[in-house]
């Protein structure tokens, strides 16, 4: 087989491994920096794009030119004379010509990127009075989201865990902390990535052009469970945003007992024996409309049992779920895990990785590690015992917390009480 030969069959399979790239949504999904949704990953697109035609055409001049070097000039089986061919010393034309062409490509690249960088970095000068402003904070391996402008008497600014819910067509500054190590945001359609450094106040800023339901996660390995670290950016319309606030201001919601309710019924659903760890953490229906779930969520179930619910609120308390959570109104004050007041009308446990379904928040409360390897509810964070805790020999052995069946079915039915 000659040269050219194999030459002509390896681009086209390379032509051909690449069509799936653009035919099979490859470049779509969920966190895809292609589908852009707001103006920051707009901006941001719009520089990869700038550099990757800029190399590209170098690419293929390059490869072009010594494409046909190599073909032209190789030496053949039947070569009479087999000397060297007369060697060129440059010239000079061609040689101040690549360079000029090199500055040319840089300047081409560097004019988008420094206008992408300016204008990524804050909200711009003449939106900043529009500007929403949110607090993130990363901790292993959730995400802690504050509204300062949001202060409620008693317990102050309001906070909420793993669903970011902005203003959609507004510009939103977050400002990046962490309680622990490095990590970083990132919400690939909005904007992304900044790190949220220990002892340094990081920020970045991000839009969304309309309502919406955005995926994010963590962008910088912080641990064993970095993975799985993730979140979501939930976009409403003004006036939905303005409702979802005065809710959340609200304390803890107390299911009213109904009358013909008056003894604990087993919860509709059959908990997963023994789950793999890599079950599929939400359904299809949740995947094709997220948004929709999300309205869903934000309403008391249907058939709620209240009384489970409230015996669930007991059991909440007598398993010190309380020493680590807080459930705003209701007993629970801790600070070292999610905010649950209103966990109920939330879309995902365990920061983002399952749907916030029946049968995965009974996985999730009777097996933590189970679903994430490591998680700081199991092992314990801050001095606050989790469901193990280390022995003199610091493996995790001592029991501590032990979620029955039947209990965990009570602290479903209590934690999705919480709208
Ligand atoms: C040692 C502290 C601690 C204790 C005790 C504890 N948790 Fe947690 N909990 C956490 C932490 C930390 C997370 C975040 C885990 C993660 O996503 O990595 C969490 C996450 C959760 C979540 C998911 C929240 C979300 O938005 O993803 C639920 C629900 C929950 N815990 C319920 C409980 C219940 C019920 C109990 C009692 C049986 C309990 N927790 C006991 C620390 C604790
Ligand atoms: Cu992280």
């Amino acid at each position: 087989m000659s040269f050219a030969t194999i030459s002509r069959r390896l681009a086209t399979a390379a032509a051909v491994a690449c069509l799936p790239l653009f035919t099979s949504g490859w470049l779509s999904g969920h966190q895809s920096t292609f589908e852009t949704k707001g103006p920051v990953a707009r901006t941001q697109l719009d520089v990869f794009y700038v550099t990757l035609w800029v190399t590209m055409l170098v690419f293929v001049l390059v490869a072009g030119v010594l494409a046909y070097a190599t073909l032209k000039f190789k030496a053949r089986k039947d070569d009479a004379n087999k000397t060297m061919p007369p060697q060129g010393h440059g010239n000079p034309f061609v040689e101040l010509g690549l360079i000029a062409l090199s500055i040319a490509a840089l300047v081409v690249i560097a004019v988008p990127t420094l206008r992408a960088i300016w204008y990524t970095y804050d909200v711009p000068e003449e939106q900043r009075a529009n500007a929403y402003e949110v607090n993130a904070h990363g901790l292993q391996w959730w995400f802690k989201f504050e509204y300062p402008s949001e202060q409620i008497d008693g317990t102050g600014t309001l906070v909420n865990a793993n669903e970011l819910v902005i203003p959609a067509g507004r510009p939103v500054r977050v400002n990046l902390r962490t309680a622990d190590v490095i990590h970083s945001f990132w919400v690939p359609k909005l904007a992304g990535k900044v790190d949220m450094m220990p002892n340094r106040g990081n920020h970045l800023w991000l839009q969304s052009d309309e309502p919406g339901y955005f995926w994010g996660q963590c962008a910088e390995f912080c641990g064993e469970s970095h993975s799985v670290m993730r979140f979501r950016v939930v976009a409403l319309a003004e006036a939905d945003f303005a409702k979802w606030i005065a809710k959340q201001r609200q304390p803890a919601r107390i299911p009213a007992v109904a009358p013909e309710q008056p003894k604990l019924v087993a919860a509709g659903y059959v908990p997963l024996s023994n789950p793999k760890r890599n079950s599929p953490g939400y359904t299809a229906e949740f995947d094709a409309d997220p948004m929709g779930h999300w309205v869903a969520k934000q309403e008391v179930d249907a058939g709620e049992d209240v009384a489970l619910a409230l015996h669930g609120r007991t059991v909440f308390k007598e398993k010190s779920c309380i020493t680590c959570h807080a459930v705003r109104g209701h007993d629970g004050m801790g600070v070292n895990g999610p905010d649950l007041t209103h966990f109920g009308s939330r879309t995902t446990v365990a920061a983002g990785l399952l749907e916030n379904s029946k049968v995965n928040l009974h996985r999730w409360i009777t097996q933590p590690n189970n679903v994430k390897p490591g998680n700081k509810m199991y092992r314990g964070v801050n001095g606050m015992a989790g469901y193990m805790t280390a022995d003199a020999e610091g493996d995790m052995t001592v029991e501590h917390i032990k979620v029955s069946d039947d209990e965990a079915r009570a602290l479903v039915e209590y934690l999705h009480s919480l709208k």
